[in-house]
């Protein structure tokens, strides 16, 4: 892509009311743009970086069985009722009428929606277990919608949803997500750890919080500093094998959110050298909640003995939009954002440091015509402007690896290659920089 034809609207200043650096990088970089309270646009930049991060969460959570569709974000009032949850969910769902004078609402979640597909279909055990998810908008009227796309009113989550014969089943599909929660963020760069939670809204009694640990973050956790060098299982891991090998180094050690943590176990069980209290960033939440919505909404299958009865239900969700900005707060400087490869919007940027001037124009635009052959996502910043804000403009958007072609490494043949995420920059000919940032 080339800048002069790309679509890249860099802000100058500090954006005032942008509390945290997440935020106003997201602001400066272009990456988004507010619309509303709690509701942003996704600019060019900024959607790469969500697309890439939704297709991290969809290959993990394929990986663990789990099938995508996708449902609507517009659900009727009607559903809601057949669960209860119409009445009891408050003022932060988004209720609306269509001109027949329907109640409808815009779906802060999807228990209801799921679980009436499922019993319009599933009969049998012998279906189960069933794993079933979607990447799709929610709204939620959040009083207090800040930190950008951190805390958003309409914002992007994976929500999966898994249907057991029994609660002994349903616990293997709760292992499933626990281990696929795992994978998904640390491919990320990230280092989200489990920690028991509170149910809240969605019910049920077991739950985990996944949360990256941030100063920044909303909420309070404690745990013991080990599980912050716990290994995570690699791709090959087996989920039709048994996964608490793999879950329990995870679960033993003390780590829970404020709304459930009991100072006494944890001084008890947590050597005062190992007690860490911080805060963190909610990337993920998992709840089993077994027949609380098979019941009221008769969602029932026939078990190996004839018997119907209702189905045992977990959910599973991702803040896909959250993640764009929980990363960056874990990424940056003070110059900019620091992309890890995996969710970087591209990989290499060329930096034309004269542009105009015949050697280097052809030497840059060499680069980046044998890069996008190769299949690199490269940006090539081909504008007429000085060389600092060309450097400036590189850091702040945080590419992983700027190539800066100038006329005094040209003369002896050379290029830079330099690396946002460490600064180090080593001097290359062109055709040793396209094997290394294409390898
Ligand atoms: N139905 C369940 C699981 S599918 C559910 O809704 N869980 S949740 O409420 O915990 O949300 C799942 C994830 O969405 C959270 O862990 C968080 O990362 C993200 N999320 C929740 N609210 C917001 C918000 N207002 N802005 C951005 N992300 C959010």
């Amino acid at each position: 892509m080339r800048l002069s034809r790309y679509f890249l609207p860099i802000l100058r200043d500090t954006p005032k009311d942008a509390e945290i650096a997440s935020h106003r990088l997201m602001l400066r970089a272009g990456m988004i743009r507010q619309e509303a309270a709690g509701i942003y646009s996704f600019l060019p930049l900024g959607l790469r970086v969500l697309k890439r991060i939704e297709q991290i969460v969809r290959e993990e959570q394929n990986r663990a069985g789990a099938i995508e569709l996708l449902m609507p974000t517009i659900q009727l009032a009607e559903l809601w009722r057949t669960s209860g949850r119409y009445d009891a969910y408050g003022p932060e769902m988004l209720r609306i009428k269509d001109q027949r004078g329907r109640e409808l609402l815009y779906g802060p979640t999807n228990e209801d929606m799921i679980t009436d597909i499922f019993r319009n279909f599933v009969r049998t055990y012998r279906e189960l277990p069933k794993i079933l998810y979607h990447i799709q908008w929610k709204f939620r009227d959040e009083i207090r919608p800040r930190f950008g796309v951190m805390r958003g009113r309409e914002f992007l989550m994976k929500d999966a949803y898994s249907f057991d014969l029994d609660e002994a089943a349903a616990r293997l599909s709760y292992n499933k997500m626990f281990v696929a929660y795992l994978r998904t963020f640390a491919r990320m760069g990230l280092k989200a750890i489990p920690m028991r939670a509170e149910t809240g809204p969605i019910g049920g009694d077991l739950s985990h919080e996944f949360l990256i640990l941030a100063e920044t973050g909303e909420s309070a956790v404690y745990c013991n500093r080990d599980v912050l060098n716990l290994p995570v299982p690699g791709a090959d891991v087996d989920y039709d094998a048994d996964l608490t090998p793999y879950i329990r180094p995870w679960t033993q050690f003390y780590a829970a959110t404020e709304d459930v943590h009991d100072p006494a176990r944890f001084e008890h069980e947590v050597p005062p050298e190992k007690r860490l209290h911080t805060r963190g960033i909610e990337v993920g939440q998992i709840f089993y909640f077994g027949t609380k919505y098979s019941d009221p909404m008769q969602a029932y299958v026939a078990g190996p003995d004839g018997m119907r009865r209702p189905v045992h239900g977990g959910s599973y969700g991702v803040g896909v939009s959250r993640l764009v900005a929980a990363i960056i707060e874990a990424f940056h400087d003070d110059a900019g954002i620091k992309w890890p490869e995996p969710v970087a919007p591209f990989k290499t940027i060329v930096l034309n440091l004269r542009q105009g001037d015949g050697a280097t124009d052809a030497a840059s635009e060499g680069l980046y015509q044998a890069l996008s052959h190769r299949g690199v996502e490269v940006l090539y910043h081909d504008l007429d402007e000085r060389q600092g804000a060309k450097f400036a403009v590189a850091d702040l958007i945080g590419i992983p690896w700027q190539v800066m072609v100038g006329p005094r490494g040209l003369a002896e043949g050379k290029v830079e290659v330099k690396s946002r995420a460490d600064g180090s920059q080593e001097l290359m000919t062109p055709a040793a920089a396209i094997d290394r940032l294409a390898g």
